[in-house]
């Protein structure tokens, strides 16, 4: 309000994140096509206006000429958006190796597959060059762009070397870096061959973030065994420089979901909606295609359901709604197939002439549909393996404010945490469990989802995405200022 008052520029944030919030497809020499990304940093960070943000990132392209990189850069500097070209052979090592196939597996405690894993030691050290080297290019970009006083946010597992490139750059930049994924246990970091150096690199922001408390004790912990520091309530300390270390639990703008649902479209698409699957029960899940988000386990759990309740058969359906990503590497070509594989059988099993129970569908779909689908669901599935926080499951609490649905979610999402006492939590890997926890919401008593969804939707509606990345940004100038008198005294 003050600011305001007095009309001062808002503070100008650089947002560093490996994708930028738009993809980029060539449509001619000096022509580009910019479409909207799908995912959860873009999801979270769309609500966020306090801030004169810019987003400083890699446009999921590889171009190899001055004039293609010249025009991107125009068509993408009207989104305030800043490109970071990287060669085919970076992205290979540094995205597909180093990122996708090393550090996201590891920090959601999956193994890699037995196949691969002499291969992938052979090309660890090729992969973790390039990796620096990107993170290498990322700096180099934010140094250009940067302004006395920006505030610069890296984040993600991408770019864990970044916090240590900028301060090479500029020891007063306020670097701030937050982790989307989980940070995994101490004894799981350790098997990294490189977990002091991205340690030491990200000690060297002024402030770490993770959802979740636990996530954040891990980190504090693996500093502590690892690089032998002292891990304080505050954060890491290493020879008088303390790194702040707290959760930030992520959330949406919620707002612009509760208000999309009053839209003539939505509403269109809901009557759609409740006409097709009349009589029927309506079940969902939302993921990205991906291992961590316990896909095949939830279809062979509503298997197991059907299964066992044969009187369910006609009057439920699975909506399976699962955005393909990092399509070009084999383990995701797996999973595509064995998920295909399972829905068909099941089909094959339980479907009748004219209807089946589970509707698979390999995309994405545009905001209107999903909200729609989220208002007429009755019951959610959310059975991530391992998940940062989750995202879809505070969707689905803010577009139910009519229908009062239940949320079935895994306790290894972090959004457990907050939304766990509304939902009901689960062991994804215990397919049983599961099964029996769908019966359960399919039965639940009016009066005990209301006050489940009370609960949530309170929460949905509190912690919203604003408030998550002005409560980091504060946090990161508090910190600096603390910092700054530290070393005064
Ligand atoms: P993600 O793994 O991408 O994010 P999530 O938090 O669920 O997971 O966000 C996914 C976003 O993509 C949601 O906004 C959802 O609506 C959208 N989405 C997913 N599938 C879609 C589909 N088929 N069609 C349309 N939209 C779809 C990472 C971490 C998470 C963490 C977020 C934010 O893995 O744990 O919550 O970052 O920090």
């Amino acid at each position: 309000c003050e600011r305001q008052e007095r009309r001062l520029p808002k503070q100008r944030l650089l947002v560093v994140a490996n994708r930028l919030p738009v993809s980029a497809v060539r449509r001619g020499e000096d022509s580009w096509a910019l479409e909207i990304s799908v995912g959860g940093l873009v999801s979270a960070l769309l609500g966020v206006n306090e801030f004169e943000a810019r987003w400083i990132g890699w446009a999921g392209v590889n171009v190899p000429d001055e004039i293609g990189q010249r025009t991107l850069t125009w068509a993408l500097a009207e989104k305030r958006c800043i490109p970071v070209f990287l060669d085919e052979e970076v992205v290979h090592q540094y995205y597909n190796g180093y990122c996708n196939n090393i550090l996201w597996p590891l920090f959601h405690y999956l193994g890699l597959p037995q196949e691969d894993r002499l291969a992938t030691t052979r090309s660890f050290q090729s992969q973790f060059d390039a990796y620096k080297k990107a993170n290498q290019m990322f700096a180099d970009v934010v140094n250009e762009h940067y302004q006395e006083g920006d505030i610069v946010w890296c984040h993600d597992y991408h770019l864990m070397f970044l916090p240590k490139c900028l301060k090479e750059y500029n020891s007063k930049m306020k670097v701030g870096w937050f982790l989307h994924t989980p940070f995994p246990s101490s004894e799981i970091h350790r098997t990294l061959p490189s977990r002091s150096e991205l340690l030491r690199s990200v000690l060297a922001a002024d402030l770490v973030g993770f959802h979740t408390y636990d996530y954040a004790r891990h980190f504090v912990s693996a500093c502590t065994r690892i690089l032998g520091l002292e891990g304080t309530p505050d954060g890491v300390e290493d020879q008088g420089k303390l790194t702040r270390v707290a959760a930030f639990p992520i959330g949406i703008d919620s707002d612009r979901f509760i208000r999309a649902l009053e839209l003539p479209q939505v509403q269109d698409h809901i009557k759609e909606l409740k006409e097709r699957f009349a009589g029927r029960k309506v079940m969902l899940g939302v993921d990205r295609l991906d291992m961590i988000k316990g896909i095949p386990q939830k279809i062979l759990a509503f298997e197991k359901f059907l299964e066992e309740n044969g009187d369910w058969r006609d009057k439920v359906v699975l909506l399976q709604i699962a955005v393909p990503t990092r399509t070009d590497v084999p383990e995701y070509q797996k999973l595509t197939c064995q998920v295909h594989e399972i829905v068909g059988r099941i089909n094959g099993r339980f479907g009748t002439l004219t209807t089946v129970p589970i509707h698979h569908l390999d995309r994405s779909l545009d905001f209107h549909a999903l909200c729609a689908l989220y208002a007429v669901t009755d019951v959610a599935l959310v059975t991530s393996l391992r998940d940062g926080m989750n995202l879809v499951s505070y969707e689905f609490v803010a577009c139910q404010d009519s229908k009062k649905g239940v949320l079935i979610l895994s306790e290894f999402a972090g959004a457990a945490q907050s939304l766990g006492a509304g939902a009901i939590l689960v062991n994804p890997w215990n397919i049983t469990e599961v099964s029996a926890s769908i019966g359960y919401a399919l039965n639940m008593p009016a009066d005990e989802r209301e006050k489940r969804h009370n609960h949530n939707f309170m929460h949905v509606t509190t912690h919203t995405s604003q408030e998550w990345a002005e409560t980091f940004v504060s946090e990161l100038n508090d910190t600096i200022v603390e910092a700054q008198l530290r070393i005064r005294q």
